[in-house]
């Protein structure tokens, strides 16, 4: 059994404390419709927890926050500090990206990404677990290589680039990761795609990954990416709520 089964995971964690609803009616004396994201545009992880609400039709209040300057509330609700966090109408705190998309499509998910066409949840979160270990690992240290002592880029770069290569030879043979329509394993591990090709865009271009390179384009063009990275300004406490929405 996976780690983040629908049927059996996501008992998310009461915060201590929530701040004051800002649902219909009086503060503090009106229940909160909405789920709370903490969130921050460029972040892969909070960009496919948004396209996971997305395509679970459910809206939420979102709170964009820049990572300097974290907002208290955000803290209380989860001291490990990381956006994305959505608190639940009920005070319920998730703070896995992985997990909010889990629990979004388990609410809800009309476009079936938790049941690819071909595999399983299971396998698509076994892929998704090498995505954000080892690949991520050397994304970092290729990307960011001053921030790790004794980080060599390029081996580094070359580590990312062999699970580049599987990906490759996956998209050789369905469209998607899993198939002919896109699942939830394509837009957990596409974010974190675009950043290695951001990292130098001529380099992934010139790479042998054509496969690849067109899921990436497919997903830049997609909608749940165009609309998951609507700018917003930074919120600050007592700010008018931002509802986040899929139509
Ligand atoms: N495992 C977490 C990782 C989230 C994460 O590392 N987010 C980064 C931004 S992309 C963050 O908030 N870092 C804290 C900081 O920079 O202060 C998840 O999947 O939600």
């Amino acid at each position: 059994m996976s780690e983040i089964d629908p049927a059996s995971q996501t008992k998310p964690s009461k915060a201590a404390k929530t701040d004051s609803p800002s649902g219909d009616g009086a503060p503090g004396t009106a229940k909160r419709t909405r789920p709370i994201l903490y969130s921050f545009r460029r972040c892969p992880y909070a960009m496919r927890a948004r396209m996971a609400l997305l395509a679970a039709d459910i809206d939420v209040e979102l709170r964009e926050v820049v990572l300097r300057d974290k907002p208290p509330s955000m803290i209380e609700a989860s001291p490990k500090a990381t956006v994305p966090v959505l608190i639940l109408p009920d005070g319920s705190v998730i703070d896995e990206s992985l997990e909010i998309m889990v629990w979004a499509l388990a609410e809800n998910d009309p476009l079936e990404w938790l049941t690819p066409e071909s595999g399983t949840l299971d396998d698509m979160l076994a892929l998704i677990a090498l995505n954000d270990g080892p690949f991520k690992h050397h994304l970092d240290r290729f990307k960011y290589h001053t921030r790790y002592e004794n980080a060599d880029p390029i081996e580094h770069r070359q580590d990312a680039e062999k699970i580049l290569n599987r990906l490759d030879g996956r998209l050789a043979v369905g469209k998607y990761l899993f198939g002919s329509r896109p699942a939830l394993a394509d837009f957990a591990i596409a974010p974190f795609i675009r950043q290695f090709a951001n990292a130098d865009a001529a380099a992934f271009d010139a790479m042998p990954f054509a496969h690849l390179q067109r899921w990436l384009n497919d997903f830049l063009a997609s909608s749940f990416f165009e609309r998951a990275m609507t700018k917003y300004d930074q919120w600050h406490e007592g700010d008018d709520p931002i509802i986040f929405k899929a139509a």
